[in-house]
């Protein structure tokens, strides 16, 4: 039987790359708050400062992405402007969110906001409040406490002024040294990312989880979802009592999950990173699980077992190997990404693990 991978690869690949689509983020608060320290906490460094140098429309956000994420990071200005002024700039804002929330294209809205403030400034100011109400009425907005070293009651004072929020989080970006003996660690990120997730619409989250580099839990989760969709399809097929089917039915299948858990963990990739994976790793494989079922769909069709027990077995096993091999991959992709603390893996040194991992 042969497997055209490189073109079960491209359509597995353009497949993922639409179930994950696309997340916008607004980001507020006033200058040096830590808006751009907060986002290379979240999604890396060289995130915030792609969008710099592009002309400035008062009162509009400007966009940050990078080519190849499923990210655009809105940053809005002006809440540090006098009353009407920011009451002007705040309106512009609001039509943008709202325009966009019309668009029939759900991977154009903006998904979610954090509202950033100082806990050093010990106050919630008029301004971070009226913005928080207004936007709150067209999406959801987390209040993010930026450099949260000393709480002092402030997080309650920010919940009780900020109502509308759906969450107040307290976090620190950059991790300091406060004398020889005291340091202030780096916390709260993963906790901003796991309460945004929730609140990102359903057909956004995994572009969300994608982007996002501070919890790998998030994204092994996220993976266990696919895992779980693409053993019940091999099952599905597998069931279909025509001999020689699976295999075929079956490629198609693990490829896809393949593609959506690597997509899930913010791989750049192509078509050739795919191939590169599936040939070297999964391609011993492949073979064997043909063999396979070629093995229980005869089963179908010895005369006293009967289709169903056949199909129930094969069905069973394609479930469980697709399972397997799900979980092999991400346990893969888990370990890597945490020995390169981040920094992404090379498709050769994927396979490499993969491969190891499956014991072939
Ligand atoms: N300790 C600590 N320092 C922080 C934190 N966030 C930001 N800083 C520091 O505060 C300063 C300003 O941070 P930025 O991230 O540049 O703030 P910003 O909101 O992007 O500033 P503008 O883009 O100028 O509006 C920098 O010196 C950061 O290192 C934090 O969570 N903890
Ligand atoms: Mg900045």
């Amino acid at each position: 039987m042969d497997f055209e991978i490189s073109k079960i690869a491209r359509e597995a690949f353009d497949d993922a790359l639409k179930a994950r689509g696309h997340v916008n983020v607004l980001v507020a608060g006033r200058t040096g708050v830590g808006k751009s320290s907060l986002i290379n906490a979240v999604f890396g460094e060289d995130f915030a400062k792609t969008g710099q140098g592009k002309p400035v429309t008062q009162g509009m956000p400007r966009p940050y992405t990078r080519p190849g994420s499923p990210l655009t990071i809105w940053d809005s200005t002006g809440l540090e402007l006098g009353e009407k002024e920011f009451t002007e700039t705040n309106k512009l804002l609001v039509n943008f969110v709202t325009e966009r929330k019309n668009s029939p294209d759900p991977n154009s809205h903006i998904h979610v906001a954090w509202l950033c403030i100082d806990e050093g400034s010990r106050r919630v100011q008029a301004a971070e409040q009226k913005w928080c109400t207004d936007l709150a009425k067209v999406l959801p907005v987390v209040v993010v406490i930026t450099k949260a070293m000393a709480d002092a009651g402030f997080h309650e004072v920010a919940k009780s002024s900020l109502p509308e929020a759906k969450s107040v989080v307290r976090v620190n970006s950059v991790g300091m040294a406060l004398d020889s003996n005291h340091r202030v660690q780096v916390h709260g990120i993963k906790e901003l990312v796991e309460v945004t997730r929730d609140l990102v619409a359903e057909g956004q989250r995994r572009a969300f989880v994608a982007a996002q580099k501070a919890s790998l839990d998030l994204k092994v989760r996220e993976c266990n979802g696919i895992i779980s969709a693409a053993a019940m399809a091999a099952g599905t097929a597998a069931a279909a009592p025509i001999p020689f089917s699976d295999a075929f039915l079956l490629v198609p299948i693990q490829i896809g999950m393949i593609a959506k858990i690597s997509s899930t963990f913010g791989l750049e990739q192509s078509e050739g990173f795919l191939s590169t994976i599936v040939a070297s790793a999964i391609g011993g494989t492949t073979a064997t699980l043909a063999g396979r079922f070629i093995v229980t769909n005869a089963l179908k069709f010895i005369p006293g077992l009967g289709s169903a027990a056949g199909g129930i077995l094969a069905a069973g096993t394609a479930a469980t190997l697709t399972t397997a091999m799900g979980k092999a991959y991400v346990t893969t992709l888990a370990t890597l990404f945490q020995e390169t603390n981040g920094a992404t893996p090379t498709a050769e040194q994927i396979a490499e693990r993969f491969r190891r991992q499956l014991g072939a």
